[in-house]
């Protein structure tokens, strides 16, 4: 049984939906990033950086969103395109396009429209710019094909997944409007019955909703700490 280390947050939900959509048998364990579960020595052994989500299977410990799913295509075999060289090139390009682009500048764009103590207009441009830059790299690549990646639905959309749905969020509600084609294939993902399960998870543990100063000091801890 593999225990799923986990929150409702985006990168955690796209491993939700894989797991979901293989229907390998899992236990989703809680780890709530507001009360500072992420920083506890038990699941510092399991992902040394402090985020979610990580599994365990066997001996297995495998973190960081996109790896795991790259991880769970292979050894299920399910959800991976065709094995070509091509196909592989473009399967790890965009799987890293995501990881290293899509996710973290979406991730600044929240904290500094969101979160920040100051609305520093410099950061909140910034971020918007290449987080809307990103997805209208998506947007244009599904104008021309239906899915990311080959011509099935596979790991790459559901990491896309993870983040797009939450366009709104990071971008502002009238966002959607500049992304026709990767509002297309969020809304048919989305309406997947293992999406519905897997947005559900967290419903099933008392995750904390309010940020607080326990929640700050938590998930933002170089605001006591100064390094520059
Ligand atoms: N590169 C990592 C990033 C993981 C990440 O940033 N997770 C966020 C939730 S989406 C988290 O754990 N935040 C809690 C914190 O920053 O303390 C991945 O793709 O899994």
């Amino acid at each position: 049984m593999i225990k799923f280390y986990y929150s409702g947050a985006p990168n955690p939900m796209k491993v939700a939906l894989m797991l979901e959509e293989t229907g390998l048998s899992y236990e989703p364990i809680p780890i709530d990033t507001r009360k500072g579960d992420q920083h506890k020595p038990e699941y510092l052994a399991i992902n040394p950086n402090a985020k979610v989500p990580a599994i365990v299977d066997g001996d297995a410990v495998v973190f960081d969103s996109n790896a795991i799913l790259l991880y769970l295509a292979e050894k299920t075999g399910k959800f991976l395109p065709a094995d070509t060289p091509k196909l592989r090139g473009e399967l790890l390009s965009w799987l890293m396009f995501v990881a290293s682009g899509v996710g973290p500048f979406s991730g600044q764009s929240v904290h500094f429209r969101n979160y920040a103590p100051e609305k520093i207009e410099y950061a909140i441009n910034r971020y918007m710019y290449e987080a809307q830059r990103h997805y209208r790299i998506l947007d244009d690549r599904l104008a021309r094909q239906k899915y990311m990646v080959g011509n099935a639905y596979g790991i790459v959309d559901m990491a896309v997944w993870g983040w797009a749905r939450l366009i709104p969020v990071a971008l502002g509600e009238n966002a959607w409007g500049k992304f026709p084609n990767l509002k297309r294939l969020v809304d048919e993902i989305s309406a997947r019955p293992a999406a519905a399960r897997a947005v559900a998870l967290k419903d099933r543990h008392a995750f904390k909703t309010e940020f607080d100063e326990e929640a700050r000091k938590a998930m933002f801890r170089h605001m006591d700490i100064k390094v520059a």
